[in-house]
């Protein structure tokens, strides 16, 4: 009997250092990856238009919040995320500098399957969600018109999915986590907003691991008392 309580404390010490482990991993911007003409960065202090702080050279994501449970049905391209999901968000821009005419195409890829994103033209998706959605250190809006979403042409324009040759994006992969983005920008550029499934939280899932780990212990050393009964 001895023995046996020792391996349970046993387990249950492994388990609280497994929770210690998971607690102690850091969200960030490593959620996602890319590849192409496109840089992961930690959230800027602003994605107002040509904002001197934000990089200008090509498209740039970072993660804006993570584990947001809905408050409300959010609106994006095509459909809506129940109030209730719990979800990551995104942003992806090119908020290019000057005139020049340029297009990128950039394959990023999420952790958890694509929800849904906003695109549109003005930026209307975006401006309705920041509230929920956006990076509490990043300023989305200064008050003035024409510095932040919506405005004309903050989102995508003259989409081409067939030909790739102006904005255009495909979602793909088993589970809906690729996104290959082409941006064409002039000024002021594209910004987009993609959200995710957002992970089930790692303590909560080592606490789910214990306690089906202590029920399992419990059951087997209920079952060894009933047959030492038994025998005697
Ligand atoms: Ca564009
Ligand atoms: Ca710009
Ligand atoms: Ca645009």
């Amino acid at each position: 009997m001895i023995a046996m309580k020792t391996k349970i404390w046993g387990a249950i010490l492994g388990g609280a250092g497994f929770m210690a482990a998971a607690a102690a991993t850091p969200a960030s911007a490593a959620l996602f990856s890319v590849s192409g003409e496109g840089t992961v960065i930690t959230a800027p202090s602003a994605v107002l238009e040509d904002d001197v702080t934000t990089p200008s050279n090509s498209q740039y994501g970072f993660m804006e919040s993570s584990g947001v449970w809905l408050s409300r049905d959010i609106d994006v391209d095509g459909g809506t995320i129940a109030k209730g999901t719990r979800v990551d968000s995104y942003m992806i821009f090119y908020n290019t500098a000057g005139g020049s005419n340029t297009m990128t195409v950039t394959n990023w890829l999420f952790q958890e399957s694509i929800l849904g994103i906003m695109s549109d033209q003005p930026g209307n998706l975006e401006a309705d969600s920041t509230d929920l959605l956006g990076n509490p250190g990043t300023t989305y809006d200064n008050g003035n018109a024409g510095d932040s979403a919506p405005y004309n042409a903050r989102g995508l324009e003259a989409m081409d999915v067939k030909n790739k040759a102006n904005d255009y994006y495909i979602v793909s992969g088993v589970d809906s986590t690729m996104l290959e983005l082409g941006m064409r920008v002039t000024e002021p550029g594209d910004w987009i907003r993609v959200v995710t499934v957002s992970a089930v939280p790692l303590p909560a899932a080592a606490w789910f691991l214990l306690t089906a780990l202590g029920g399992l212990v419990g059951t087997r050393w209920l079952k060894k008392d009933k047959a030492a009964a038994a025998a005697a």
